[in-house]
């Protein structure tokens, strides 16, 4: 199976990518929030998100830049599993991802059910680092990494698509690597 999409280069590191400053993490005062339209908003502890489901899921990752990495291993709870707790109402149709720091980005719920998107905590067999999202990042493998959103804190339903962070600033909403949706032009 091809793994490499159109014009893209595997990476051997592992890069470090984020817009401003990296957010401390403090155990006590850190929060998982679902909210929007849904039956059953949820506030979790971090305790609490380590207490459900957990999915090991080995996936590809793609940088709209250029570079990719393959067969990462991601550890941590399916969006789908997450969606079972709220229960979506009808009118939810897509949702919006709410990182420390200010960073959003947005999908249609079609795309974050996918089996394998998930808000990970850890990546080869280890807690995630800071530096890549730690203590909880969304994975979404088949999406522009700009999808997959460091610091998760927040995540809410909605009936139409808000614009995220990269996507305000002309990168794809869309964003399928393999159709080399990179911007919104
Ligand atoms: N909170 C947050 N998440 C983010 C970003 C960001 O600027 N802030 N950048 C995105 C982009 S463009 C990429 S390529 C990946 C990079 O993830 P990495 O630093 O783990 O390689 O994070 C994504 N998630
Ligand atoms: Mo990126």
């Amino acid at each position: 199976m091809e793994r490499l999409p159109p014009h893209q280069q595997l990476k051997t590191d592992f890069p470090i990518l984020h817009f401003g400053k990296m957010p401390e993490f403090d155990k006590e005062t850190w929060d998982f929030r679902v909210e929007g339209l849904i039956e059953n908003p949820v506030k979790l502890t971090y305790d609490e998100f380590l207490a459900l489901e957990r999915t090991a899921q080995v996936s590809d990752f793609h940088c709209v830049l250029g570079w990719s990495k393959i067969y990462l291993k991601w550890e941590g709870v399916r969006f789908s599993d997450v969606a079972r707790l709220v229960k979506p109402k009808s009118n939810a149709l897509f949702a919006t991802i709410e990182a420390d720091a200010g960073y959003t980005t947005s999908l249609p719920l079609a795309d974050l059910m996918e089996p394998d998107v998930l808000f990970a905590y850890n990546f080869d067999d280890k807690p995630l680092e800071p530096a890549h999202g730690g203590p909880l990042r969304l994975v979404v493998p088949r999406k522009y990494a700009y999808k997959s959103a460091k610091w998760v804190r927040r995540v809410v339903f909605t009936e139409e698509q808000q614009p995220g962070f990269w996507e305000e600033r002309g990168y794809s909403n869309s964003a399928d690597p393999w159709k080399e949706e990179r911007y919104s032009y």
